[in-house]
């Protein structure tokens, strides 16, 4: 943090208050009913958190650097909204980055605004690591697409405005792959029911299907054949997002567990007497503090456009989600049996970030991304 300039210092300060003010008094809440809370989303579009590093004409034209501060700062707070927060983020940097200008008119101003909300729609049943592979079609009819398939996993299915669409306009493999924009409202689009997950409770996951969808040739983003490259380049700064929401949730825990053991007594002393509880706290911040490092040395990277940014974003997302992970789950044992009861809110991390080693690619597939840049194919 030290490194920050002024305006980063001060765009901190602005999330931090919108977070502990919005975000921390309601997260448990939320997450035990399952509660969507779209109007707090509404009014972080006051702050113009739903399109960060959309340029300036719709959005907040901030970097990715600031991003990840963001994120980190929201997931502080609740890593469930941050981490829902940073989805609306990717699909409207790519209707941004890649959109027609009619596009960019019709989406940006509502999803900058969180007035209307985005889903991302790559994954399907058959086919999660192995994204290539997706089989949801859309047949080229005169100037329309007509899709039809199912996507499996999708956050925010059945709330969202509008949703962007992986789906094979050509042969097998990537390079058949469009990236097409849905509107909600479009005939043939329906829903799966709201899966129950061990975390990310305040946000819903539901199966999205499309039974002979019509939406026009022009609401593709890029050209035909792209969607593939499109929806990874998406992938890159969603994967430094949701490393950084890891980065928060574990902060929190970790600043709790460091007050607890000051505070809590046992063989007539503060745990803090015990060394190697001491030890353990050492060795959980020097994680963050590597998280965090790596964070934002992936962040200036994919913002340069560095010739590394895919392999340091997928390296950044493997360690912060793991680090994160397990600081907060120490922290967890650090509470004894307290860290054990909803009301602590520690299992609430616990559980919110163990889906961030599965989502936006598997930590395995992190690994082949570094792998393959290391050796090759
Ligand atoms: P699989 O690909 O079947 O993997 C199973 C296991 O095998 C994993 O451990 C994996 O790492 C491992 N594995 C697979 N291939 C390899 C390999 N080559 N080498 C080594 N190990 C390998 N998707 C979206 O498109 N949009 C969303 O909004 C979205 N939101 C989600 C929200 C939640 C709560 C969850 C749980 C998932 C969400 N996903 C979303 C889907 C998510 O991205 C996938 O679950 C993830 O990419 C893994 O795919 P899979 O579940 O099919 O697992
Ligand atoms: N950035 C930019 N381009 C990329 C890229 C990246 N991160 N990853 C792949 N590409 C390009 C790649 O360069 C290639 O382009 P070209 O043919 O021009 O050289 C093209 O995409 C195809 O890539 P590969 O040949 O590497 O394709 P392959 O099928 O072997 O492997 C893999 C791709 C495994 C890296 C990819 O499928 C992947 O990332 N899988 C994980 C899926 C995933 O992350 N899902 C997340 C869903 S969203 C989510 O979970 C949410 C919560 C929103």
């Amino acid at each position: 943090m030290d490194t920050l300039n002024d305006e980063q210092r001060a765009i901190v300060a602005a999330v931090r208050d919108f977070a502990q003010a919005e975000l921390a008094p309601n997260a448990l809440e939320w997450d035990r009913t399952g509660f969507f809370p779209v109007d707090a989303l509404r009014r972080s579009g006051d702050l113009g958190l739903g399109g960060i590093y959309v340029r300036d004409e719709y959005g907040s034209a901030l970097t990715r650097l600031d991003a990840a501060l963001i994120f980190e700062e929201l997931a502080k707070a609740d890593p469930c909204i941050a981490a829902y927060m940073s989805i609306q983020n990717m699909v409207a940097w790519m209707i941004d980055r890649f959109g027609s200008d009619e596009l960019r008119a019709r989406w940006l101003p509502g999803l900058c605004s969180f007035e209307q909300r985005a889903s991302y729609c790559l994954t399907e049943a058959e086919a999660g690591s192995d994204a290539a592979a997706l089989r949801t079609r859309a047949e080229i009819v005169g100037d329309e697409f007509v899709i039809t398939g199912e996507k499996q996993f999708i956050s925010g299915a059945g709330s969202s405005d509008v949703y962007v669409v992986m789906a094979r306009t050509g042969g097998p493999g990537p390079k058949g792959i469009s990236a097409i924009v849905v509107p909600a409202a479009a005939d043939g689009l329906s829903f799966g029911a709201n899966e129950k997950k061990m975390g990310w409770r305040a946000q819903p996951t539901r199966r999205v299907m499309f039974d002979g969808v019509r939406v026009p040739r022009a609401n593709v983003l890029g050209a035909e054949g792209q969607g593939f490259a499109i929806a990874m380049a998406g992938l890159n700064g969603g994967r430094v997002n949701i490393g950084a929401c890891s980065l928060g949730g574990a902060q929190w825990a970790f600043e709790k567990a460091a007050a607890y053991v000051n505070e809590r007594r046992a063989f007539g002393a503060p745990l803090a007497a015990q060394q190697a509880l001491v030890f353990k706290l050492a060795d959980l911040k020097t994680e963050l503090v590597a998280a965090r490092g790596l964070l934002h040395r992936a962040a200036s990277a994919l913002e340069a456009g560095d010739s590394d940014a895919v392999e340091l974003c997928a390296m950044a997302k493997r360690f912060a989600t793991d680090a994160g992970f397990e600081v907060a789950n120490q922290a967890l044992q650090l509470h004894g049996g307290y860290g054990y009861l909803n009301d602590f809110g520690l299992e609430k991390i616990v559980r919110d970030l163990r889906v961030h080693q599965i989502l936006e690619g598997t930590n395995e597939i992190m690994r082949l991304i570094v792998g393959r840049a290391i050796v090759g194919e």
